[in-house]
């Protein structure tokens, strides 16, 4: 049986593109047992899905939605694909949580909920008669007119997926530039996450667990990525590295061992690091940390259920400095509760800390997690209902409605302030001063360019138009900057930084 996979692209998406991992494992296992799969990238391949259906003739096609962005693309291909009469299946995060709307698109006949691999596999064998549909479970599917999901099964061990066979694509099409890497690649080494914090999707996707994978398995990719396409670092993709030091310190020494030399980045809990932590992970290649830390205040932690320590946070960052870790945190604004005195503290903790980058978001609610279903309990949203619903809140989490009480256009200002400090700022690369970001941006640019379709000419276009606005919010409202004490002098904002230092001594 010929199998199409196709990962779906949204004109939103303006970051490089990154390897299709969830793809590229069903496909590794789809072909291990004998069966004939090919991936369709729209994200870096031109040309329509038209040419794959004509070409390589699928019996079956199964498209991938990571993010709520590329609904509309998703149901955009698939009705091409329905069209020739094949079935549909479609998987991935978004998907995973809408199994009855997507469903009810009349273009969709299978939803693989959660983790594809052998779901995918179970549901090919249905389909070939070697089982019944009844038996695969974690699968959305109509029965006489009525949609039906099996009982969901228990979280897979990841030992048994795969090691990724990445000649399906050309790596190289996804080589991201990053602290001193030119060929970077993504890489998962783990699923899930331990935290409970009430906006993340984790919640509702991954219900609170963590899966590792194998060390071997991971070292085993990241060497066939060095040997067959010079791949100089990796972006592990996982939303928590290691849940215990433990395993962060075999995995560090697991990396060390291996003698790869490879430089890496990845997501952690940075109150959880220890300065002996932080010292294994720099032997072992890190050169980057990316943290959520959300709100600036102790009862904002608790109502974010983050309960992040503060203190202990701003320790570890200045740490991370000291070391040559670069460190990029998140804070999200306006969420529900969010009052004018918490948002003050928490600029003055922003202020406050030694991340290299802060990137700031307005809380949007996303479907499954805790607050999202507090925000309907309370009248306060409307429940997600259409395609539409989860396309207007196509950032979620991060880029939502402002549902606090705080000044929309003061937020905006904040956090395009923030932005442009990112833009301008110059960091040590190559003991030299230099303008990171705007140097990565223009190599963006040109893969958007480089993907050779009037959807990539669209991406530099809304990025133009991001950019216009980062200037505007950030140069033409003095007055509210002055307000928090948001200044672009350099000077100032080193006084700033005292200041703020000293509040929290
Ligand atoms: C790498 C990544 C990206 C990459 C692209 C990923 C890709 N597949 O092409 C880039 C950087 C481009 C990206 C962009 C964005 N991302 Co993103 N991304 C991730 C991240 C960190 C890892 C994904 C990954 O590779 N996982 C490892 C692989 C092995 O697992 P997997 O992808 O889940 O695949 C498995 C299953 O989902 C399933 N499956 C997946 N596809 C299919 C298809 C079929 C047919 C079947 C049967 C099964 C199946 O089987 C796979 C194997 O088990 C996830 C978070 C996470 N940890 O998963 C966020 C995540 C998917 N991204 C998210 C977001 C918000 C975005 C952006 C909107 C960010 C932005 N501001 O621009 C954009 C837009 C995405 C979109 N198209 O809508 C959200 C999605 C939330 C939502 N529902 O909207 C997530 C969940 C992170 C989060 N914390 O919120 N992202
Ligand atoms: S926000 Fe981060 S720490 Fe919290 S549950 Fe989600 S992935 Fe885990």
């Amino acid at each position: 049986m010929k199998i199409l996979l196709v990962n779906t692209s949204s004109y939103y998406v303006k970051q490089k593109a990154a390897l299709p991992l969830g793809l590229l494992s069903i496909a590794t296992l789809l072909k291990q047992k004998g069966y004939e799969p090919k991936i369709f990238d729209a994200t870096v391949q031109g040309g329509s899905i038209k040419k794959y259906l004509k070409t390589f003739k699928p019996d079956i096609v199964g498209l991938s939605l990571p993010g709520s962005m590329s609904i509309n693309n998703a149901l955009k291909l698939s009705k091409i694909v329905k069209k020739q009469g094949l079935p549909v299946v479609w998987g991935g995060p978004t998907a995973s949580l809408i199994p009855e709307l997507s469903l009810n698109s009349g273009v969709v006949d299978y939803v693989v909920i959660g983790d594809g691999e052998f779901t995918f596999l179970e549901l090919i064998e249905a389909l070939e008669g070697k089982r019944s549909l009844e038996d695969v479970g974690s699968l959305a599917y109509f029965e006489k007119g009525q949609i039906k999901i099996n009982e969901l099964k228990a979280p897979a061990d990841l030992s048994l997926m795969p090691i990724i066979d990445f000649t399906f694509v050309n790596p190289e099409r996804y080589f991201n530039k990053n602290r001193g890497c030119e060929r970077m690649l993504h890489v998962y080494a783990s699923k899930g996450c331990t935290g409970v914090c009430s906006f993340c999707y984790n919640t509702g996707y991954d219900k609170r667990r963590w899966r590792p994978r194998p060390f071997e398995n991971v070292i085993a990719e990241i060497k066939y990525l060095q040997k067959n396409h010079g791949v100089d670092g990796v972006y592990f993709v996982d939303d928590l590295l290691s849940p215990g030091k433990e395993r962060l310190r075999n995995f560090c020494r697991a990396l060390i061992d291996s003698e790869l030399g490879i430089l890496w980045s990845c997501d952690m809990r940075i109150d959880q690091l220890e300065e002996e932590d932080i010292d294994i992970m720099y032997e072992a290649g890190c050169r980057w940390i990316m943290s959520g830390i959300e709100s600036g205040t102790a009862e904002g932690q608790k109502q974010i259920c983050k309960n992040l320590d503060l203190n202990k946070a701003r320790k570890t960052l200045d740490y991370l400095d000291e070391v040559g870790i670069y460190s990029t945190v998140t804070f999200v604004l306006g969420f529900r509760h969010q009052t004018k005195e918490d948002l003050e503290e928490t600029i003055r903790y922003m202020k406050s800390i030694s991340a290299k980058s802060i990137i700031v978001g307005v809380y949007g609610p996303f479907p499954g997690s805790d607050m999202y279903r507090d925000l309907v309990e309370e009248d306060v949203i409307e429940p997600f209902e259409s395609f539409d619903d989860w396309s207007r809140n196509a950032n979620m989490q991060t880029i939502g409605n402002n549902l606090s009480d705080l000044s929309p256009l003061e937020l905006k200002v904040i956090i395009n302030y923030f932005l442009f400090l990112i833009l301008t700022a110059k960091h040590d690369l190559d003991g030299q001063k230099k303008h990171y970001w705007l140097k990565r941006l223009t190599f963006q640019i040109k893969d958007m360019l480089a993907r050779g379709n009037l959807r990539s000419l669209l991406l530099v276009m809304i990025s133009a138009k991001e950019f216009l606005e980062i200037l505007f919010y950030a140069l033409f409202f003095p007055g509210i900057r002055k307000k928090y004490g948001l200044y672009l002098n350099p000077k100032k904002r080193e006084e700033e930084r005292k200041k703020a230092i000293e509040s929290f001594e």
